[in-house]
């Protein structure tokens, strides 16, 4: 039996266009998505705010709250909860130079109503938690920000929401790259500093995406544990990551099998889920999947965290305790190799 519960945003079941070539598989409608999420195990969903309410931005604050009760009651319907919202802070004209950090005053204005409707449409959905991954919070030509005022404007923005509703949690999705070429808040070291700074800072934690580590040349358990030891780890976006290149967001455990496990095993260790947080799922099909088996990678990625979950408690600690105490760290080391190799 498993001691995680798990979630996926409508996302992760998706076209398969990339920067290089267009959809290769039909849409699936978000309905048709939140009932098979179901099916294959999935306990909640990820939200951004216009997943949960298409066209956002032409509707009045009351009819955004209204659409969103209707979610609401598409996710009771098969028993599914929301795990957070995420304010969409990338897509608009109004964010193409950045969202909370634009040089732009209106275009920071448009950016905190997204994050407030984001809150509203949390509450409407039943969570209190809501992602801020901060695509954009960066430069793409270093010189045209100021490198100071770009974090500030990022703890401003996290305080106003903070005011805007004393009971919601903020979770700070850290990534060095991609959109943005230099990010702001790019590790969970950062998102920890950011969340010190602010006016409540035990409402503010992260949420830690192993292939963002992966970019920014960290290892994801060491990044789970830190956020772990701040008491903040609120949420994981787990997936996998070969390497140095675009944002691959692989079925979890795939290139680095090493790698996953040990964020299981931290994960295992400090009773994460305690507090209900869930583990996330960011993962997308290979381009070439077919549309009838175009959420593999979903029941994949859980299948595996589940076999890591075992390994990682079949672990002996008597025998790593011993090459700790002879400093054998080679034998410590095989025997890992020899766990997750053995049946
Ligand atoms: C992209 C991010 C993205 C976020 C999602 C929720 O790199 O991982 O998928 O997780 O928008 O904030
Ligand atoms: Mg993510």
């Amino acid at each position: 039996m498993s001691q995680f519960k798990f979630s996926a945003g409508p996302w992760n079941v998706h076209e398969g266009a990339d920067a290089f070539g267009p959809k290769v598989r039909p849409s699936i409608p978000i309905a048709e998505k939140i009932s098979t999420f179901k099916d294959i195990g999935l306990d909640a969903v990820q939200f951004h705010d216009d997943d949960a309410v298409p066209e956002m931005n032409n509707l009045s604050d009351k009819q955004i709250i209204e659409t969103a009760k209707e979610m609401k009651n598409l996710l009771d319907s098969h028993d599914l909860a929301a795990e957070f919202v995420a304010p969409r802070l990338w897509e608009d004209s109004r964010t193409v130079d950045g969202a909370f950090t634009s040089n732009s005053k209106s275009d920071r204005d448009y950016a905190i109503w997204r994050a407030f409707r984001s809150i509203d449409i949390a509450r409407a959905l039943g969570t209190d938690k809501i992602v801020l991954w901060l695509a954009r919070e960066g430069t793409l030509c270093y010189e045209s920000k100021d490198p100071v005022e770009g974090p500030k404007h990022i703890i401003d923005a996290i305080n106003k929401m903070l005011a805007y509703d004393q009971g919601i949690k903020i979770l700070i999705e850290t990534k060095p790259n991609e959109p943005i070429d230099r990010s702001y808040c790019p590790t969970m070291g950062h998102a920890m500093a950011v969340s010190s700074a602010t006016n409540d800072p035990s409402r503010v934690g992260g949420l830690l995406e192993t292939a963002h580590a992966v970019l920014a040349g960290l290892d994801p358990a060491s990044e789970i544990a830190f956020a772990l030891a701040f008491g903040k780890l609120w949420s994981v976006h787990l997936n996998d990551q070969n390497g140095l290149k675009y944002d691959q967001d692989k079925t979890f455990g795939v290139e680095n099998l090493r790698q996953a496990f040990n964020q299981i095993r931290v994960l295992v260790d400090y009773n994460y889920g305690q507090n209900g947080e869930y583990i996330g799922l960011d993962v997308k099909a290979m381009r070439t999947q077919k549309v009838e088996v175009s959420y593999r990678h979903l029941e994949n990625s859980m299948k595996i965290v589940k076999m890591l979950e075992a390994k990682a408690k079949k672990f002996d600690r008597d025998f790593q305790k011993k090459c700790v105490a002879a400093r054998d760290y080679e034998a410590l080391e095989m025997y890992v190799l020899e766990l997750l190799m053995s049946s």
